[in-house]
């Protein structure tokens, strides 16, 4: 797929009301830090188009980004960071469900995962969430993987889709934002998702 056009129409707080896109939406949750804004740079080639940190917690807002005016990527604020305190992490909590739950444009709900961690409470519940949600498990993300030795990135793929009991049909796509590893084959399963749509 070549990325001819990005734009970022729709930017979300904890009290607003979520737009209808009319497009398919592919939405990435993860904790904070794990690299979902990073991601979305990488499949877009912009450096900075979505705003990144190294301290978790950077993304307070839904970003829904409209990609080649066909399909929209949408960014969430991450879970399991408590730095804005517990009553505001749980809002978000909520209104993320609120949109996983009712967002009626979702086409994909996206799982990132940091390599070199096993998935944490949050993540299980997470993933389990997705299912129970949609109905399907979610495409997992594995990122970071320039962080690791080529001799043990197979072993983290594993370890992953054992601690998520996971099918062996989960699709899991090692990623690296770094090195770029991984996006072609995402952008190739975005843009297979969106043929199969059409027929
Ligand atoms: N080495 C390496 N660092 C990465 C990669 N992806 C992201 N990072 C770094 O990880 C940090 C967090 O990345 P973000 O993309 O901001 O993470 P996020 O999931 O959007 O975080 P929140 O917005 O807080 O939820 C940044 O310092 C990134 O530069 C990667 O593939 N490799
Ligand atoms: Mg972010």
């Amino acid at each position: 797929m070549v990325i001819r056009s990005v734009d970022l129409p729709y930017v979300c707080g904890v009290k607003s009301t979520l737009p209808r896109t009319g497009k398919p939406e592919f939405v990435l949750a993860g904790r904070s830090n794990v690299g979902k804004s990073s991601f979305i740079n990488t499949l877009l080639q912009r450096k900075s188009f979505a705003r990144t940190s190294s301290t978790p917690g950077k993304t307070r807002t839904i970003n829904f980004y409209s990609v080649n005016d066909s399909f929209y990527l949408v960014d969430l604020p991450g879970y399991g960071y408590a730095a804005t305190g517990p009553v505001e992490q749980e809002k978000w909590d909520r209104m993320i469900r609120r949109y996983l739950e009712q967002g009626e444009d979702i086409e994909e709900v996206v799982l990132l995962l940091d390599c070199r961690r096993i998935p944490g409470e949050k993540d299980l519940q997470m993933f389990q969430w997705i299912c129970s949600a949609t109905g399907y498990e979610p495409i997992v993300i594995i990122t970071k993987m320039d962080k690791l030795k080529r001799s043990q990135q197979q072993q983290a793929v594993k370890d992953i889709r054992k601690a998520l009991s996971a099918s062996p049909e989960c699709v899991m796509i090692p990623f690296s934002a770094t090195s770029k590893a991984g996006r072609e084959e995402c952008l190739d399963l975005i843009e297979k998702i969106l043929l199969t749509k059409e027929d």
